[in-house]
């Protein structure tokens, strides 16, 4: 989507209109816009394509801003932007995220302490010459100084895979204490984000004060934030916070409600308590002062009037309406994964041998398993060519004999290459019973040339599935610039899965599995796994198509090995 690119112009060229001192109402009138667009759940690209006219029906969007946003769609750009950011110094926007840091503050830093940046910021705070400055003082200094630490802090958030790890050792430790009755984390660990900032868990129990000092006595603790009677904050070791809140019991369902969020989602669901005359707060819903529901996340629904919305969901992305008119997805789970079609033994680049994969995968219950070593062209993956290829396709027919109820398919992970062909010819890939597609060089063509690169690659008969479809790594790497829309069409078209990758690309993101569904495109959920205990981290990839809206039908390897095959071998 391009929704949150163009909010970000918009938002860059409110904040420089308002540190020049411009007219309150325009720089406010981008702000807005940048916020709508945040929170609109349509590509604006689509509603562009349909009909130019529908923009101005967008909540805050005038002919001004219309022009603007398809400028951006057409060229990438906007002249307004380029043209403010010349001679501007870019650092100044930066200081404007610091909480507490208005247009006001920042242009008396700039003009009399030279802070153009927040490396500048946090060294004049640290040497203590902001609090000489007139009308800003020590405590005005000390506020900086935190509110730069909790911005490092945000600015880099943390996997999934590990927050999820973090938090399961916790809730592990949270139950040694005696006292604990209940614990469970919340926030958008639980709603399944690719990222997290910081990790909240909730407990009840018997002595909420004998809680909160078995939490503030976990061993990995690096700082203690605070501590009071039912909550407390701490940093951990591995550089993320913990919050913990002690609710009472017939609270927990209401408190895990609300501490779950999302932000956007509480607080529709609060108006529509409103409008029914009812009150919901972190405590429960009541009527006056007679509680209607408190003790069960499923009795906060019900009492709404509404079926028990996934955590994965709660984004006020239309979940809350689908449940009024029960088209809520039935979102696909676990237990329909019938096998794992993307994992890498020693014959490449993983740790494990063919034997210790197959092994680990019928433990988990699959029904088949597709073994996907690299192609050679990227050298450093120790890619299969010639007899080194033959030698182990006919290791994984020798153990398929041997095996009963599963079957190893052969695959292979192909590099596409700079002109969309295959990195194996056709007469190769005739031997292998899954074929996943990857961009692995050329990152940077430019979105038009990698878009066709890819879709020619889709197009070849033998291709079953796009492996990591945009090829961002969080924290690392961009996505690829490709349309995304046009990608899902074409695989729909020629029946080629998108890969949600459950590694830790997980890329399709959860934003692109819902657009390339809105496209008809299937889905395999896979998980690339290099080592054998990565097999298990398909839980995240769950959980990003759960995220996405993703049904069971939507999931190819959650159906039997001869459907799913007829399915990608039917060009
Ligand atoms: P994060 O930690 O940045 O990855 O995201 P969250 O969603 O975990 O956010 P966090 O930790 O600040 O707060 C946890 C939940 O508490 C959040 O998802 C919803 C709820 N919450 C926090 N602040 C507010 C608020 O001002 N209003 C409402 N309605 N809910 C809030
Ligand atoms: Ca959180
Ligand atoms: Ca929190
Ligand atoms: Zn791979």
């Amino acid at each position: 989507m391009e929704n949150k690119k163009i909010a970000q112009i918009f938002q860059e060229i409110g904040d420089i209109l308002e540190l020049m001192g411009e007219n309150r109402f325009r720089y406010l009138s981008y702000h807005r816009a940048a916020q709508t667009l945040n929170s609109l759940s349509i590509d604006v690209r689509q509603i562009y394509e349909q009909n130019p006219k529908k923009l101005l029906e967008i909540n805050g969007i005038g002919q001004g801003l219309a022009d603007r946003i398809i400028e951006i769609l057409k060229t990438g750009k906007c002249q307004e932007h380029q043209q403010l950011l010349t001679g501007f110094h870019k650092g100044l926007l930066e200081l404007l995220t610091i909480r507490g840091l208005g247009p006001q503050k920042v242009k008396k830093l700039y003009f009399e302490l030279e802070i153009d940046d927040l490396k500048k910021l946090k060294k004049a705070a640290l040497e203590g010459k902001i609090a000489k400055l007139a009308g800003m003082g020590e405590k005005s200094q000390a506020e900086i100084i935190k509110a730069i630490n909790e911005h490092e802090k945000n600015s880099k958030r943390v996997l999934l895979h590990v927050a999820t790890f973090l938090a399961e050792d916790f809730i592990k430790y949270m139950k040694q204490c005696p006292s604990v009755k209940k614990v469970e984390y919340a926030g958008s660990l639980r709603r399944g984000n690719e990222t997290i900032g910081d990790i909240d868990i909730l407990a009840t129990g018997t002595d909420k004060t004998e809680i909160i000092n078995h939490f503030i006595r976990q061993p990995d603790i690096e700082t203690i934030f605070s501590q009071g009677e039912t909550k407390a904050s701490i940093l951990l070791t591995a550089g993320i916070q913990v919050d913990l809140r002690v609710v009472e019991e017939k609270s927990f369902g209401a408190a895990l409600y609300y501490f779950t969020g999302s932000k956007a989602h509480n607080i529709h669901a609060r108006k529509i308590a409103i409008s029914k005359g009812l009150k919901l707060n972190e405590y429960g819903i009541y009527q006056g002062t007679k509680a209607l529901a408190g003790k069960t996340e499923l009795e906060m629904f019900t009492t709404l009037g509404l079926p028990y919305i996934p955590p994965e969901l709660r984004e006020d992305q239309g979940e809350i309406e689908a449940g009024y008119s029960h088209n809520l997805p039935d979102s696909i789970e676990l237990k329909d994964i019938k096998g794992d079609l993307h994992v890498h033994t020693e014959a490449s680049d993983g740790q494990n041998t063919l034997e210790e994969m197959v092994f680990s995968a019928q433990k988990l219950g699959y029904e088949y398993l597709a073994i996907t070593d690299h192609s050679p062209h990227t050298g450093i993956t120790h890619g299969l060519s010639g007899d080194r290829f033959l030698n182990h396709l006919q290791k994984i027919d020798q153990l398929n004999k041997k095996l009963k109820n599963f079957r190893i398919l052969k695959g292979a992970e192909v590099d596409i290459l700079e002109d969309g062909s295959l990195d194996y010819p056709n007469e190769v890939l005739a031997l292998l019973d899954i074929v996943g597609i990857s961009v692995h060089s050329k990152f940077n063509l430019p979105a038009h040339q990698q878009t066709t690169r890819i879709i020619k690659a889709i197009s070849n008969p033998y291709v079953s599935f796009l492996c990591h479809p945009t090829g961002q790594i969080i924290n690392q790497r961009n996505p690829y610039d490709i349309d995304i829309v046009e990608i899902a069409r074409a695989a729909k078209k020629y029946h080629v899965a998108l890969e949600i990758n459950s590694n830790t690309r997980l890329d399709l993101s959860a934003n692109n599995v819902r657009l390339a569904k809105l496209q008809g495109a299937k889905f395999v959920i896979v998980t690339d796994a290099h080592r054998l205990d990565q097999l298990t981290w398909i839980q995240f990839g769950i959980k990003i198509a759960k995220k996405g809206w993703l049904e069971k039908n939507d999931i190819l390897n959650s159906l039997p090995l001869n459907k799913m095959l007829t399915y990608f071998r039917t060009k």
